[in-house]
């Protein structure tokens, strides 16, 4: 026999029902998307111009930049590059690219529903950056290549992207490479492409970002998912406060953590994570 347990006028049961009706559906199908997802499939990487308009990027650029003091630790992050981490307990002013209904379609289609945001950053590459060596983004989960996979990446334009300031660079068809295939450079391929613009690109895509031969940085945003099976590389559970993460989209909520991937991975208490949310 099932208990019901009465919780301020809401039963268990009820209140089970409320919060997986919270979690946002997948709802985003488009001609658009359909034919991104092909493109992304077939080459690896999808690039999509004019999603964000030129003030949009000046907002990013003026909130984001007086966050960002330090430079790369090491020459993979860049000894020339500027990253801003834990972006988003420091300012909203990137949510709306990690959320994006054109991104997010993409992700309904290539994931299981529930998928993750694994982490976010905003990179600036200055004037004299090399050329980061390349490399792909799941490669930390160790399951043998060829595979699906696990994760996937966005990298918006914020400043033009060119071959001379470092647009990120993509190695197309990569992504069914096996563990033994390397790039060479003249499989490489510059993204260049207007500011708000982005470019999107499968977990086992091999890319990197270029080198600056320009007086002037390269501004960039990126977000990187994964499976809901699969560990975020960010513990944004630990990194956001309860009244930041009340203050985010519902499906920016899902996607940091605050939601159950089927039966009950994601639980609080043996409840939905959106019930410590509560007062
Ligand atoms: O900034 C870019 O264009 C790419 C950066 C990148 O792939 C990385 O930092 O792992």
């Amino acid at each position: 026999m099932e208990i019901e347990v009465d919780i301020e006028g809401y039963t268990d049961r009820e209140l089970a029902k409320k919060y997986k009706h919270l979690q946002p559906g997948a709802n985003r199908k488009s001609a658009e998307i359909t034919q991104d997802f092909e493109r992304l499939m077939t080459e690896g990487y999808v690039m999509i111009e004019g999603l964000l308009t030129q003030s949009e990027c000046d907002e990013i650029k003026n909130e984001s930049l007086p966050l960002m003091h330090h430079k790369g630790r090491n020459v993979f992050e860049g000894e020339r590059t500027q990253r801003l981490y834990n972006v988003l307990a420091k300012t909203r002013c990137i949510d709306r690219l990690a959320d994006h209904p054109r991104i997010l379609g993409l992700m309904d289609l290539l994931f299981n529903p529930n998928f993750l945001l694994s982490q976010s950053q905003v990179i600036n590459i200055l004037p004299g950056e090399t050329q980061q060596a390349t490399h792909f983004d799941d490669g930390f989960y160790p399951i043998p290549r060829p595979r699906q996979p696990l994760g996937a990446a966005s990298i918006w334009a914020i400043d033009d992207f060119t071959e001379e300031n470092g647009a990120t660079v993509v190695i197309p068809k990569s992504h069914i490479w096996d563990g033994q295939q390397r790039p060479a450079p003249e499989q490489e391929i510059h993204a260049v492409m207007p500011a708000g613009s982005v470019i999107f690109f499968l977990g086992t895509t091999w890319h990197g970002g270029g080198a600056n031969q320009t007086e002037k940085p390269r501004l960039a945003v990126t977000h990187q998912y994964c499976e809901a099976f699969m560990r975020q590389q960010e513990n944004y559970l630990l990194e956001l406060d309860k009244k930041t993460v009340q203050s985010l989209s519902p499906e920016l909520r899902a996607l940091v953590g605050y939601s159950v991937h089927s039966p009950f991975m994601g639980m609080v208490n043996g409840t939905h994570p959106l019930r410590s949310l509560e007062d």
